[in-house]
């Protein structure tokens, strides 16, 4: 079996072990899941040749630039993109080093499910003072620092600020870059919504009928309108960013962060986005396509670390889709 079929096998076997979802939250048997073994290694480094799918997870990364910065620690639902997948993106963006722990080591589900507790106050880790619980996951740690972050922009703006990542340091282009990567995140709400428009409590069948009103709309006026601020955005920083760049002439997360919208709602709404592309040259001519050649995206991209859309906010119901 090569590491392929045998990553496919896993994989499979780790879906069956998953309840049903209740707005893409998935409810996972944990004593069964902690048998198995993981289906991929810690992601450390995404250009380190030593990485192999089938090394043990290893703790830090056996890099030169690990002397240099701290090994990150992602806790994020299990087996599918979601807003961790903008943490990811970032991640690999830069080049830094990271865990992602629910994916990769065994006891990471529970290392997740103790920092989200409804119970708790705290959420105890083996070593060191307890962590700050927080409301909902992506949740990164960076143990050497003794720091705790949640919320996808606040983890967005630490990496930003720390990994040289948020624009030329400057305190515009530094609010600029999370101003348009809160927007970007405000369209991946509304792609969630689109599907689960009344609560993520209930079944999407439960909320079919709200959910074809919703998406109907959606996709005729939210997507348009979204998707004409952003080429304008582009058009506007274009002597800069020669329309690859939201911000300056470097990519920093707001792109990062708008790039895996994009995708998820090409994945999602096919017939929808195969007509809007034509409408909006710049954002997919060659925004969408040159940051997905961006050296450590592209080498993400092609790995087994990016994790296929299933049950997360990019859903592909065909009903909710263009119809003609
Ligand atoms: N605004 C938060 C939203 C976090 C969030 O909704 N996380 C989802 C998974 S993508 C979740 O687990 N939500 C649980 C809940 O809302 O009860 C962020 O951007 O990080």
């Amino acid at each position: 079996m090569s590491i392929g079929e045998c990553r496919r096998a896993c994989f499979r076997l780790r879906q069956l072990q998953l309840r049903p979802t209740l707005g893409g939250l998935p409810l996972v048997k944990r004593s069964t899941r902690e048998q198995l073994p993981p289906t991929r290694t810690t992601t450390t480094m995404t250009t380190n040749p030593q990485h192999h799918p089938s090394s043990p997870p290893p703790k830090y990364a056996h890099t030169r630039r690990e002397s240099f910065h701290p090994v990150h620690e992602l806790l994020y639902w299990p087996d599918f993109p979601g807003r961790g997948e903008f943490i990811r993106l970032a991640f690999e963006a830069k080049g830094i080093p990271y865990t992602d722990v629910t994916n990769t080591e065994v006891g990471g589900y529970d290392k997740l499910l103790a920092h989200i507790d409804p119970k708790a106050t705290h959420a105890p880790v083996p070593s060191g003072p307890s962590d700050p619980i927080a409301f909902a996951p992506p949740i990164v740690r960076v143990p050497t620092e003794n720091l705790t972050i949640s919320q996808t922009p606040a983890i967005l703006a630490y990496l930003g600020a720390h990994h040289h990542f948020a624009g030329d340091g400057s305190e515009a282009q530094k609010y600029h870059v999370h101003s348009l990567a809160l927007t970007a995140l405000d369209l991946n709400d509304e792609a969630h919504d689109s599907h689960h428009p009344i609560s993520v409590n209930f079944y999407y069948e439960e909320q079919k009928q709200e959910a074809l009103r919703r998406s109907k709309d959606f996709r005729e006026k939210r997507i348009p309108k979204f998707f004409s601020f952003f080429d304008r955005v582009l058009q506007g920083n274009f002597d800069k960013g020669k329309g690859k760049y939201l911000v300056g002439n470097k990519l920093s997360y707001a792109d990062t962060t708008l790039w895996q919208v994009l995708d998820g709602l090409k994945y999602a709404f096919p017939k929808e986005m195969a007509a809007r592309e034509k409408e909006f040259e710049l954002l997919f001519g060659t925004f969408y396509n040159s940051v997905k050649e961006e050296k450590g995206v592209k080498l993400y991209l092609e790995s087994e670390r990016r994790l296929p859309y299933g049950n997360g906010v990019y859903r592909h119901y065909p009903e909710l889709d263009r119809q003609e």
